[in-house]
């Protein structure tokens, strides 16, 4: 078991706010000592640019900057040249629709994706087939919501190009049978984009097992700064996309009507780059990972289990979610819309989200207008599970009384 009373001295906030319950991990995590101590490092002590500059300042900047995509390939067991940094999963998504997608997608190509997709992972696409001509196809879910293999097999065809699909939805916290999808996928030729978001955070991801082509995630929500993601690509197909952005650090020629790139990674990095952000993750990944990701995944799920026992008991609470197989958790009170829930939480020092979650598609086929989630992680306690379950009785039994 994690000895989460010392992992908790870790997180400032948490110390400023003891009486704070933090469930909203899913939208963004607290961020420990060490990595503000990294960012906070590498503004006091170097500070320059890295790449561009002939003196010893900067050449430590360029180390440190590239030392962290390295513990990011390490930590998703990808190769040095397969990470490009970007400002979060959004950008890294869209960066593959628009530069990939872009430039192979015909009339008559497929692209299939889910609805159990946040917008940063399907828009891109519907995007890309709007401007190609492309056909989008969504994975039927089945009666509880889920992304099934049979379901996905049944909209496969040897048009589909690319699956553009969610390792674990932020809605529902459900896991896909990811590796019979890329699997499958394979067969026909497809490349699968896979949005990592909620994933990487949470569990042990390894690129080259899942045999993912692109994969997408964002430091802020694995106690890494805002401001930084990371796209994985495989070097094959990075080697063979154009930039989608142009500028200062990614060029290699540039003439009066031509130019040529540098090689992927940097082609796709654009302008000076997020350097105190990419420090300031691998940080986070080195923090993560002395703490496990099994030993992680395993606790966030023993508390949302408690947690959803609790809310069993709770009359007219609506679980939309009972077996997701990660700490997240999808409600609503009968009668009651989830931001006015909202209050009552917050009212009680205790976080939670509301609404729509910007995955508009599952909820409207859950046929609601939001629901409350709460989304836990390895600082969370028993105690934050209380005092979460005390909250979802007052707003039950306030506007219950209504
Ligand atoms: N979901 C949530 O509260 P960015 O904003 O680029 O860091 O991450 C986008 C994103 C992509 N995919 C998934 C599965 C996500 O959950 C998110 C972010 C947050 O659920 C904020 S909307």
């Amino acid at each position: 078991m994690l000895n989460v009373a010392k992992l908790r001295k870790d997180f400032p906030v948490l110390e400023e706010n003891p009486k704070l319950a933090y469930l909203d991990n899913a939208a963004s995590t607290l961020k420990p000592k060490c990595v503000i101590d990294a960012v906070d490092s590498y503004y006091a002590k170097l500070g320059v640019n890295v790449h561009r500059g002939v003196y010893k300042l900067s050449y430590l900047a360029t180390d440190a900057y590239e030392e962290a995509r390295s513990k990011v390939a390490d930590f998703i067991h990808a190769d040095f040249e397969e990470i490009v940094f970007t400002r979060g999963a959004s950008s890294a998504l869209n960066l593959v629709a628009s530069s990939y997608g872009l430039s192979n997608l015909k009339p008559g190509d497929e692209v299939i994706t889910t609805e159990l997709e946040h917008h940063s992972s399907c828009m891109p696409w519907l995007n890309a087939c709007n401007q190609t001509g492309a056909t989008l196809k969504y994975v039927p879910l089945n009666k509880e919501g889920r992304i099934t293999v049979e379901a996905f097999q049944s909209i496969l065809t040897k048009h589909t190009k690319v699956v553009a699909i969610t390792y674990v939805s932020n809605v529902m916290g459900y896991i896909t049978p990811i590796e019979e999808i890329i699997s499958l996928a394979h067969q026909v030729g497809a490349v699968v984009v896979l949005d990592a978001a909620q994933a990487v955070p949470h569990m042990a991801v390894d690129v080259k097992k899942l045999d993912c082509d692109f994969l997408a995630f964002s430091g802020h929500k694995l106690c890494g700064p805002t401001g930084i993601g990371v796209l994985y690509g495989k070097k094959k197909l990075l080697e063979k996309m154009n930039p989608i952005e142009f500028g200062g650090d990614m060029a290699d020629d540039v003439n009066l009507n031509s130019m040529t790139f540098k090689d992927a990674p940097y082609r796709f990095e654009t302008g000076t780059p997020i350097i105190a952000g990419a420090i300031g993750l691998g940080k986070a990944i080195e923090y993560v990972s002395s703490i496990g990701l099994d030993e992680i995944a395993k606790y966030e799920y023993f508390l949302k289990q408690k947690a959803v026992e609790e809310l069993k008991k709770i009359p007219n609470v609506i679980l939309y979610n009972e077996s997701a197989e990660t700490g997240i958790i999808a409600f609503n009170i009968e009668g009651v819309h989830p931001h006015d829930a909202a209050s009552v939480f917050d009212n009680n020092d205790v976080c939670i989200r509301a609404g729509h979650h910007c995955a508009q598609l599952i909820i409207k086929w859950l046929k609601t207008v939001g629901t409350v989630r709460a989304s836990f992680y390895f600082y969370n306690t028993l105690e934050d599970v209380d005092k979460f379950v005390q909250s979802v009785k007052e707003a039950q039994e306030f506007f219950g009384s209504l």
